[in-house]
């Protein structure tokens, strides 16, 4: 059988997005009717997991911790208006792109429109139809589980562009973007920043010794450590082969001096494992350090400077943090 050329260019999780049955899915109905929620809740567990939760403030929470793939409401309850858990889910962070189908009587046809406004995927009218249920459930899970596969895409395409593959750190364009925004924010702040560009002392014998395996084993258990001696907020970058750049927002030359201090001896101190943990071999560093000296002042400017300390340090020896 000959294989068409449409098998051969679609990717395994477009396929499964296309062919998606809708079927299999997590439900939330929230309806206090006991009549009502045992009838549709009997329909629609033949093709999902349904849980029933008839108050509204309890059903918030379960949506919000209980990953449904959608939420069914009715707008009929007793004492609690179904749009408002609606535009309360809309709201929420965990539940924003949870789809919701409405229920309402007739009567109340016309609050539905209010609910289509504040993000209601759809709706059916009392008294319901089996099959148009199941049907109208089926659609909104498989947007659902479309929707999120397209937005893992964009998180991932997004994290690839801004990441250095061998250490995990930010890349060099990612640092160069957010580098304006950080000296703007402190100057407007008036709060001090840091930088230090990081560079591995003849990390090229490190290759021709031991093999560029090696060298890469070294990167990335240098990254490692970078990543335990900064803060949260403190951005690290590979800004080249064996350069590495990190910005400290809200730190004066003396604490980053520290810091730095404290990141050269992290890594002389310590041997580095290569050849599979076979060996292990001392590896030093150099730092180049600097802030953020005026308002305004160009971020090439203090790289710039945050370099010529760093060759400094190289021309006094290495294994130095010179600012
Ligand atoms: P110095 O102390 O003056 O910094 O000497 P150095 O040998 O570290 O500096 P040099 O700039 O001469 O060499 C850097 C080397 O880093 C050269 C390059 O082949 C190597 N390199 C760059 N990127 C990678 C990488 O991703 N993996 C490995 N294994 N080596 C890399
Ligand atoms: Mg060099
Ligand atoms: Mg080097
Ligand atoms: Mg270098």
């Amino acid at each position: 059988r000959a294989i068409t050329s449409l098998e051969i260019g679609m990717q395994a999780p477009e396929r499964s997005a296309i062919s998606d049955t809708g079927k299999g899915g997590r439900i939330l109905l929230v309806d206090d009717r006991q009549s009502s929620y045992e009838r549709l809740a009997t329909i629609l567990a033949a093709e999902h997991t349904i849980d029933v939760e008839p108050n509204p403030t309890e059903a918030l929470f379960h949506a919000a911790e209980g990953n449904y793939d959608l939420l069914i409401v009715s707008l009929d309850l007793n004492n609690f208006d179904g749009l408002r858990l609606c535009s309360q889910a809309r709201s929420l962070e965990r539940t924003r792109h949870v789809p919701i189908l409405a229920i309402a009587d007739p009567e109340n046809a016309t609050r539905l429109l209010r609910g289509l406004e504040i993000g209601v995927n759809d709706y059916l009218l009392r008294p319901i139809d089996k099959i148009e249920l199941l049907a109208r459930a089926r659609t909104q899970i498989r947007r659902r589980r479309y929707t999120d596969h397209l937005r893992d895409n964009v998180q991932n395409s997004i994290e690839m562009a801004i990441t250095d593959a061998l250490t995990g750190l930010h890349n060099r364009r990612y640092m160069e973007s957010h580098l304006a925004t950080l000296a703007e924010q402190a100057a407007t702040r008036g709060k001090p920043l840091a930088l230090m560009i990081l560079d591995i002392d003849y990390f090229k014998s490190i290759n021709d010794n031991y093999g560029h395996d090696a060298g890469d084993d070294v990167l990335r258990e240098f990254a490692v450590r970078v990543r335990k001696s900064i803060r949260g907020i403190d951005l690290a970058c590979r800004y080249g082969g064996e350069e590495f750049v990190i910005v400290m927002p809200e730190t004066d030359l003396h604490v980053a001096g520290m810091v730095a201090e404290r990141l050269r001896r992290s890594i002389a101190g310590e041997p580095f494992a290569i050849h599979k943990g076979t060996k292990r071999i001392e590896v030093t560093i150099s730092i180049g350090l600097t802030t953020l000296e005026q308002k305004g002042e160009a971020v090439g400017d203090v790289l710039k400077r945050a370099d010529t300390a760093l060759y400094r340090a190289k021309h006094d020896g290495r294994n130095r943090v010179v600012s």
